[in-house]
């Protein structure tokens, strides 16, 4: 038994609890509070001021599900736009589509980058050194409204939205993301835990709604982002991308020829049902 324990502060009364086996980094400053401990259930976890970012056990639901999902739906991407994500974890599986031609990640701080290359090797495993990966140190929030490159995919692999990861959830973010899309692009986002952060499903909701022609969300459940099912975002001019028959996403799925170990045809297609109280938040927000 280790005598440390580390509790997650995300909300008030209720958290997830890990022990600490032991403590392989931990950088404090005024502003920001990184950790990565050794769990016996999780493996390496990595947590930022308090909130779980990332964990070794868990973190390929997360990743192919916020990856396969949109590309697979899309079905020609050659041009990928990453927000954040700098734990390597979404380029590692954006580089298992042997079609895909050109990969742009800006995240904001290189040490993370670093970090997670030395701390958590099993989430990029290599794909740092991807050919196609071209990896930007900037302010995604910025990139997105001034740069002249578009991309078939954009993922936006962010922290919840309070301190910095905050402006990564604005209408102007979302408004520059769209600037940036090819026509027939699909854009898709962290949304946070569904039920303990339905706020950030209706904000998102209302937003997208504004900007897009087809919005929804999808969902998996993530254990260590914990109180029920992850909501991820979902944006796109071309409703046509979210109705696809389950044969259709099994034929490109079988034509990528790529092993996952949560995505699976038939659950991108289930992915999209809502359970009801996310169903009325977000009907709740149209045209308001
Ligand atoms: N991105 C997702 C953070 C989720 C925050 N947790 C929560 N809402 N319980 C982290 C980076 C993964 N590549």
């Amino acid at each position: 038994m280790s005598e440390r324990q580390w509790t997650e502060t995300l909300y008030t009364g209720y958290g997830q609890s890990f022990s600490v086996d032991s403590v392989l980094f931990e950088h404090k400053t005024d502003h920001q509070h990184l950790m990565i401990f050794e769990n016996q259930v999780f493996g390496r976890v990595m947590a930022l001021d308090g909130v779980v970012q990332t964990t070794e056990r868990d973190e390929f639901i997360y990743h192919e599900m916020l990856t396969h999902v949109p590309i697979i739906a899309h079905g020609a991407v050659k041009r990928v736009l990453i927000i954040g994500g700098g734990d390597g974890g979404i380029l590692r599986e954006v580089c298992r589509h042997a079609s895909i031609e050109h990969i742009t990640q800006v995240e904001i701080d290189q040490s993370v980058i670093d970090m997670a290359i030395k701390y958590l090797p099993s989430h990029s495993a290599g794909a740092y050194n991807d050919i196609r990966a071209n990896i930007v140190i900037s302010d995604g929030f910025d990139f997105v409204q001034t740069t002249d490159q578009t991309f078939d995919v954009i993922i936006s692999d962010s922290t919840d939205p309070h301190g910095p990861g905050e402006v990564l959830f604005t209408k102007d973010f979302y408004a520059g993301c769209q600037r940036c899309l090819n026509p027939g692009g699909i854009l898709v986002t962290q949304n946070g835990v569904a039920f303990m952060q339905t706020d950030e499903v209706r904000n998102t909701a209302q937003r997208f709604s504004r900007l897009f022609k087809d919005s929804h969300f999808y969902s998996a459940a993530v254990p260590t982002y914990v109180g029920g099912i992850m909501a991820f975002a979902w944006a796109s001019d071309t409703p046509a991308h979210r109705q696809l028959d389950v044969a259709t996403v099994r034929q490109r799925w079988q034509a990528a020829g790529i092993k996952s170990r949560y995505y699976t045809p038939d659950i991108h297609v289930a992915s999209f049902a809502l359970p009801e109280y996310l169903m009325q938040a977000i009907s709740g927000t149209i045209h308001s």
